[in-house]
């Protein structure tokens, strides 16, 4: 009694944030590095999206900006100075007598010096000013080309051949991404949490999915097992198919009740502090592979497992890729799925998404995946962090869009030839989809699963699917 008691005390009222300030500091420092000489930043926060009539969707800030700024509220705008002193300068709605009383208040001066560490808090309104006595003298600016209204804003501005503005602009979209490409440990250690609490759900899924439930009870469980952890939203909108729906890519719809033969595809992630897990699990409905599911799983789960030992500094961004493909096209083969390895449009017919990404405050993360030289895929380093998720679908209708969707390039005799030979294995393999995702860290000598603890064996799967379900007991 006396131990819970003390840890009740002891327990903060209100979650503190994650990163101290210090850690967008850092983030602006590496942005800085890339500006030329005596430029300045400028950006925008998100803003809310309308949702209907006067319901907004719930507020996520722009990546980018949290990225830079920390700042996690609409309505506010950064600038950063590069030059003998350089500054950041918040802008933000300011506390007033009506804030509390509808939405959500604005920080307090105090918390914005202590959360984000700015050198100055403006109002928003001050903005355009402070923004063009800024401007003026420097050599260039740097602000998101795809922010169309901020565009806007600067061109009128900035158009007086009087005010010493500079005549050059650059994105800021690529520096930005080249910096989040590479994570600090307190990044990597929000991705952790992330993918714990992913991990966390896939696990309840996996004890309490059977036959009678519908897709959406399997959602509605995920989202209670991350919001009960302690994220706030998903990194996605889950997918959650079943059966054939196990064959659609991004299935979203969840309305299918699922039945005894199903393979269930749960490509999910929670977000935490931000970052966001991307974790795929796919399993049998009743708890047990039959023969036809084994073939196909196997086969994906050792592509997965090639992918992964691609993985390792030095190697291309494409290369977990090709060591998955290759592993699959041989097993397809074999199960008579293709015809012949070296046609890469036969191989494409069941498997048509690439196989990695880049992962962290996006789900398919910043970050160009072509070398800096412009040569080839870029080379890995530590503290990148990417999925590696090969899959088989064996789609229902797949053999009716072949003609609709190989037509223009492949002959018709080869596509009639590749049909017939490939027929009795398609009707055995039939709606079934399985996805097998990770999230894989670079380090220096080789990689980290991060999502490791979630099952991804056979056996490791049927043993904790046979567990007692603990949500959807009658
Ligand atoms: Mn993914």
């Amino acid at each position: 009694m006396r131990v819970y008691f003390l840890l009740l005390i002891t327990l903060p009222l209100f979650a503190r944030p994650f990163f101290e300030a210090d850690e967008f500091k850092r983030h602006r420092e590496k942005l800085l590095t890339m500006m030329e000489d005596n430029s300045v930043a400028v950006m925008r926060a998100g803003e809310t999206v309308v949702r209907n009539n006067d319901i907004d969707y719930p507020y996520r800030p722009a990546s980018d900006y949290f990225y830079l700024t920390g700042y996690d509220r609409p309505e506010s705008r950064m600038l950063l100075k590069k030059g003998t002193r350089p500054s950041f300068i918040l802008f933000t709605r300011l506390p007033d007598a009506h804030s509390g009383v509808w939405n959500t208040a604005p920080y307090s001066m105090d918390e914005m010096y202590e959360r984000f560490a700015p050198d100055t808090v403006l109002p928003l309104d001050q903005f355009e000013a402070v923004f063009k006595k800024n401007c003026r003298g420097v050599s260039s600016i740097y602000f998101p080309f795809e922010d169309k209204e901020l565009a806007a804003d600067i061109q009128k501005w900035l158009q007086s051949p009087w005010g010493r503005y500079p005549r050059t602009w650059h994105d800021l979209k690529p520096l930005t991404a080249e910096a989040r490409l590479i994570k600090s440990s307190a990044e990597i250690a929000a991705l952790e949490k992330a993918v714990d609490i992913t991990v966390a759900a896939h696990r309840a899924a996996m004890r309490n999915v059977k036959p009678g439930l519908f897709e959406y009870q399997v959602n509605a469980l995920i989202s209670f097992v991350y919001r009960n952890m302690g994220s706030v939203r998903d990194g996605f909108p889950s997918i959650v198919g079943s059966g054939p729906n196990s064959t659609i890519l991004h299935y979203e719809k969840y309305d299918r009740q699922m039945t005894e033969n199903d393979m269930l595809v749960m490509d999910i992630g929670a977000e935490y502090a931000m970052y966001s897990a991307d974790i795929t699990r796919t399993i049998p409905v009743n708890g047990r592979f039959s023969p036809e599911q084994k073939d196909i799983y196997t086969l994906v789960l050792k592509a997965q497992q090639a992918g992964i030992e691609a993985v390792e500094p030095g190697a291309r961004f494409g290369d977990p890729g090709k060591a998955a493909a290759k592993v699959l096209k041989e097993g397809l083969k074999k199960l008579g799925l293709i015809t012949d390895p070296d046609k890469d449009w036969q191989f494409r017919v069941w498997m048509m998404h690439g196989v990695s990404h880049w992962l962290g405050l996006d789900t398919h993360d910043a970050g160009s995946y072509l070398a800096t030289d412009g040569h080839g895929g870029r080379l890995l380093e530590p503290g990148m962090v990417l999925t590696v998720e090969p899959g088989i679908y064996v789609s229902a209708d797949i053999f009716d869009k072949i003609d609709a969707i190989y037509g223009k390039w492949i002959p018709e005799e080869e596509r009639v030839a590749f049909k017939k030979s490939v027929y009795p294995a398609f009707e055995k393999y039939k709606n079934i989809g399985v996805r097998i995702e990770d999230d894989i860290l670079v380090t220096e000598d080789g990689r980290r699963n991060l999502s490791d603890a979630a099952p991804r064996g056979i056996e490791a799967i049927e043993s904790l699917m046979a567990l007692p379900a603990s949500f959807f007991n009658p």
